[in-house]
């Protein structure tokens, strides 16, 4: 039996794993598009499940479409040691976002079936329904109903573009499972994920110790004007809900300026319509996402937006509906699991560096359940969240590694 220094995941099988789970939803530029809750969800979803049966896990999945693989341990009355993260993508996401947190957790118990280690705690992987808040919003919604930030009618009744709610696309792909949502003892959760920014590979350093997450504000603004005649109707006359959009996308950049270097503001989605080559348009659908590590400086920007968007829709002469639909404050991890974490890294020999979170993960709900912290490795140009995102094998297996240890050290290894 070796010894718990110098065990290792096998780097190789985790990377082939992940090529495989990325041909579900592979997009042209290399990419994946696997959207929450669609058919190739469900199949990305199927394959997993078949995965972690093979690797002799049992399966729970919750009314919000969760799932919970779980290796014994040797007292499985004992709360699980948990990790995982979410398999749904963005419509241009890459093949590591989520997935990677979702099969190093397999790959963990792989590692342990391989070499017969029995642990105290039982031990769990997890997927978390529609982390990206994509097709769904808000982000982390699922997550969110098991740390019981939102109740589970909040939950299923969230509906993409179309007017479909999570409850029901759950049913139609069969993921609605019977398991109550949350609720449950959690020893500590552990996530993996691509650092989605620069700064690992700009500095080389291999393990990102995660110990914060920035707080974020989500919200959906939608401006009304007046529809008219692209010819006839005088400059001074109109009511354009794009000229007040377009104003909007400058005072959100502004706004993140304003509060450089860590804030981030950004307009994602802007509909218009009627969009007519020759109509003023009449009404504007805007999304703005804000973030800070500091909960003060994000209530300042609220205000500024807030203000700012008043101040436009009153020059302009439109009408505005300001609606914040997502919002949690910035999150300190547990002191105990971030050390694991760094522990972990350091007794693999890795170079390690502390650094916030700047994306949301279903970490920093879990983070309220139960004691959790993260692990970062780097990606290539930071990019994330686009087709070319993209790791090397190397960096993946440093954080199976960690992760291997971090869980160990709270599930306890019996040899
Ligand atoms: O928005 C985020 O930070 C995450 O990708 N859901
Ligand atoms: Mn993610
Ligand atoms: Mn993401």
């Amino acid at each position: 039996m070796p010894d718990i220094k110098n065990l290792r995941i096998d780097g190789q099988r985790l990377w082939d794993s992940l090529m495989e789970m990325a041909k579900i939803g592979a997009t042209e530029k290399g990419g994946c598009c696997r959207l929450a809750l669609t058919d190739l969800d469900r199949e990305s979803r199927d394959l997993f499940v078949d995965w972690c049966k093979n690797a002799g896990c049992t399966i729970r999945i919750d009314k919000m479409g969760n799932i919970f693989a779980r290796r014994a341990g040797r007292n499985n009355d004992l709360p699980p040691v948990m990790t995982g993260s979410h398999l749904d993508t963005q419509p241009t996401g890459g093949r590591f976002d989520g997935v990677y947190g979702v099969l190093a957790g397999l790959e963990v118990i792989r590692t342990l079936n391989d070499l017969g280690y029995e642990t105290e705690h039982p031990i769990e992987a997890a997927v978390w329904t529609n982390e990206e808040g994509s097709r769904f919003a808000p982000a982390m919604v699922s997550s969110g109903v098991f740390a019981g930030v939102y109740d589970l009618e909040y939950g299923l009744s969230r509906a993409d573009e179309d007017g479909k709610t999570m409850g029901e696309e759950l049913e139609r792909i069969g993921y609605a499972g019977e398991d109550e949502v949350g609720g449950r003892d959690i020893h500590a959760f552990f996530e993996v994920h691509i650092e989605q920014g620069p700064i690992l590979e700009e500095e080389e350093i291999t393990i990102g110790v995660v110990t914060d997450a920035q707080g974020q504000r989500w919200y959906e603004l939608e401006l009304t004007g007046v529809e008219s005649h692209a010819g006839p109707t005088p400059m001074d006359r109109r009511k354009d809900a794009l000229l007040g959009a377009a104003r909007v996308v400058e005072l959100v950049n502004k706004i993140g300026l304003d509060n450089a270097p860590v804030a981030c503001a950004t307009v994602g989605m802007l509909n218009v319509y009627p969009s007519s080559r020759n109509v003023i348009p009449g009404h504007t659908f805007v999304t703005i996402d804000i973030r800070h590590p500091d909960d003060d400086v994000l209530s300042d920007m609220d205000k500024a937006i807030r203000e700012g968007v008043a101040k436009i829709a009153a020059d302009i002469g439109l009408q505005s509906q300001l609606e914040q639909i997502f919002y949690y404050a910035p999150v300190p991890f547990d002191e105990d699991c971030v050390k694991a974490v760094r522990q972990g890294a350091e007794d693999c020999g890795y170079s390690t560096r502390d650094i916030v979170a700047g994306a949301g993960h279903d970490a920093c709900y879990l983070s309220q359940v139960a004691p959790t912290s993260m692990v970062f490795v780097p990606c290539v140009d930071g990019i994330s969240h686009n087709e070319v995102e993209d790791a090397k094998p190397e960096w993946i297996t440093a954080g199976g590694d960690t992760l291997l240890r971090a869980i160990l050290d709270k599930a306890g290894h019996i040899s």
